[in-house]
């Protein structure tokens, strides 16, 4: 079963991660470096089964990202709480109001203004991804802001005109603007490659993760790496090929013990697959009522806090 490999790496980092105190001040155990493949044909999904992944959240997060949307304001409307903690520690912090997570929440919710003050996460994701910044230089030597790049766009393009490209790239990780963001990007690099030609082409993807929390983190960032990958291939009208994740720090933090012995007495069951029920027009125009999983009987969830 393709999930054991997590299990694997999760076994391994808690026995043998070096330990140490990390940014939030937590604790890890982390290790330099991981692969995972996992094949997506046929449906196949790395949505791990050794506990429930809210696979609907994580879609609803990467439909925002191809939105370009970086206020969590369209996540709160929807129920996704998962970028939540980053805006409120900022406002607690810049306002010395010391409201609790879910007054700001609802705040949000409720009031545009205060939304847009306070909820945005600065150029995270889907910035970069649709509208990465440009700037061109004037002749008199100042420069002024350019036409911004959507890099979705041109990789579902070049995978058309140019399937054997090495350059279909989708780039998080801009470093002028990563002291704006709330958090710089962890996925952080996409790059699709095409195996085989004309209707045996198969569409896979290599996701760079630099920084992974595996308990919390990975079970999403699968998820979501093979999601945009299934959604490329219906575009470009290839098969789903492989999915291959390499992680920089992978790590599990201390206070997660209970969720890691709990999931690692737990094994995988069935093979749960995506089923995406239209075409849309372009990589633009999915909704969350497109995708459709099916055999999906995991263990339950298994509740930790997030690192902040
Ligand atoms: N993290 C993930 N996946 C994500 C995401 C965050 O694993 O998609 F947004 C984790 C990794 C790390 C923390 O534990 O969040 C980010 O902290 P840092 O920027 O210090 O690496």
């Amino acid at each position: 079963h393709p999930e054991w490999q997590y299990l694997d790496l999760m076994r391994q980092i808690w026995a043998q991660g070096s330990e140490r105190v990390d940014r939030t001040g937590i604790g890890t155990r982390s290790i330099a470096g991981a692969m995972l493949r996992f094949d997506l044909a046929d449906g196949s999904m790395p949505l791990l089964t050794t506990k429930r992944v809210y696979w609907k959240t994580a879609t609803r997060e990467m439909l925002w990202f191809l939105t370009g949307e970086t206020n969590i304001r369209p996540l709160v409307l929807q129920g996704v709480k998962i970028w939540n903690e980053w805006p409120h520690a900022k406002y607690v912090r810049e306002s010395g109001d010391d409201i609790a997570l879910e007054d700001f929440v609802q705040r949000i919710a409720a009031d545009e203004d205060f939304a847009a003050r306070w909820g945005d996460l600065g150029p995270v994701y889907g910035k970069q991804w649709v509208d990465w910044p440009t700037y061109r230089y004037r002749k008199d030597g100042l420069y002024e802001k350019g036409p911004g790049i959507n890099q979705v766009a041109q990789v579902v393009e070049s995978l058309r005109t140019n399937p054997g490209s090495r350059r279909h790239i989708i780039e998080g990780w801009n470093v002028a603007e990563l002291e704006r963001m709330a958090l710089p990007p962890c996925h952080k690099t996409y790059q699709f490659h095409v195996s085989g030609e004309g209707s045996e082409a198969r569409l896979n993807c290599l996701l760079y993760q630099r920084s992974c929390d595996v308990a919390l983190g990975l079970p999403f960032n699968l998820w979501s790496a093979a999601l945009l990958t299934r959604m490329i291939a219906q575009q470009v009208e290839m098969e789903p090929g492989e999915l291959v994740w390499m992680g920089g720090d992978v790590h599990l933090y201390l206070n997660h013990e209970h969720l890691i012995t709990e999931q690692l007495t737990r094994e995988p069951q069935g093979l749960p697959r995506l089923e995406i029920m239209r075409r849309p027009a372009s990589i633009f125009d999915y909704r969350i009522e497109d995708f459709e999983v099916r055999d999906y009987t995991p263990h339950g969830p298994i509740k930790a806090p997030v690192a902040v």
